[in-house]
């Protein structure tokens, strides 16, 4: 797939992104894959996505992309190379106080929030089939060792960070912290500091297109779901992004 960013023809399509691919009628299945589309589009950068990438992961995650010569992997640190290779301040709009506040929002949908999406996936009975579809849909050049033992993966990881030791009553209500935050700090602004998207607006929006989703139903994405200011600012980030894949997504 190609896609070219919205701000022009900076450089020819030579950045490869290795995601997922796009299931749960999302864009890609993994909210930082997601963040790194938005980002690079965001810094008017066009680029390729290959799904085959994940056997060869540098750091055994996605996203990681192939820029010339380079690999980059970690959607953080793909930020920082786009910024500085190619001049993008993603946060260009905003002052110093800006800036350090959007730092502190994003390790918070990133490090706590995105975890509630692992758990809804792996967790709970009603949703691991789904989520392990997932893996069984995974182009041949994706699968290997990779389709069984990611599962046990995801519920090891949800131990080490702790969720995957709570009931999902406590794991609902510490999320309920962080989503409020986030709502109470969107108010009724188009973006989280403005009439402009920054680059932890592609953080969120990841988060949020991954919980939003009516794929996975559980007490947790309802309650995701109940915030009406998170949602309507997913349909404008999807619909600005990603007009492919609509409102319903
Ligand atoms: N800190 C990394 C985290 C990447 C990450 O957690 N990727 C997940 C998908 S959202 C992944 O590749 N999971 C598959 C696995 O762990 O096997 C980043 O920001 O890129």
């Amino acid at each position: 797939m190609l896609c070219s960013g919205g701000g022009g023809d900076k450089n020819s399509p030579m950045i490869t992104l290795y995601g997922f691919g796009s299931y749960f009628g999302l864009p890609d299945q993994s909210p930082l894959v997601m963040k790194t589309m938005v980002q690079l589009t965001m810094a008017g950068l066009a680029f390729d996505v290959s799904v085959t990438g994940y056997m060869n992961a540098p750091k055994g995650k996605l996203p990681y992309i192939r820029d010339g010569e380079e690999t980059i992997a970690d959607s953080t640190f793909i930020r920082k190379h786009i910024e500085t290779k190619y001049g993008a301040d993603l946060d260009s709009g905003l002052n110093d106080l800006q800036r350090v506040q959007a730092w502190t929002i994003e390790r918070m949908v990133e490090d706590h929030l995105l975890w509630a999406i692992t758990y809804v996936r792996w967790t709970r009975d009603e949703n691991y089939a789904k989520a392990c579809a997932l893996f069984a849909a995974f182009p041949q050049a994706m699968r290997g060792s990779l389709a069984e033992p990611s599962p046990k993966r995801m519920l090891d990881g949800l131990q080490a960070q702790g969720f995957g030791r709570h009931s999902e009553e406590d794991v609902t209500e510490l999320c309920s912290r962080s989503l409020g935050a986030l709502s109470t700090h969107l108010g009724d602004k188009a973006y989280l500091f403005g009439e402009r998207p920054a680059g932890v607006d592609a953080t969120a929006f990841g988060v949020l297109a991954c919980l939003g989703t009516d794929v996975f139903d559980t007490k947790l994405t309802r309650k995701a779901r109940s915030f009406a200011n998170l949602m309507a600012y997913r349909e404008r980030m999807m619909a600005k992004y990603f007009p492919e894949f609509g409102a319903s997504a």
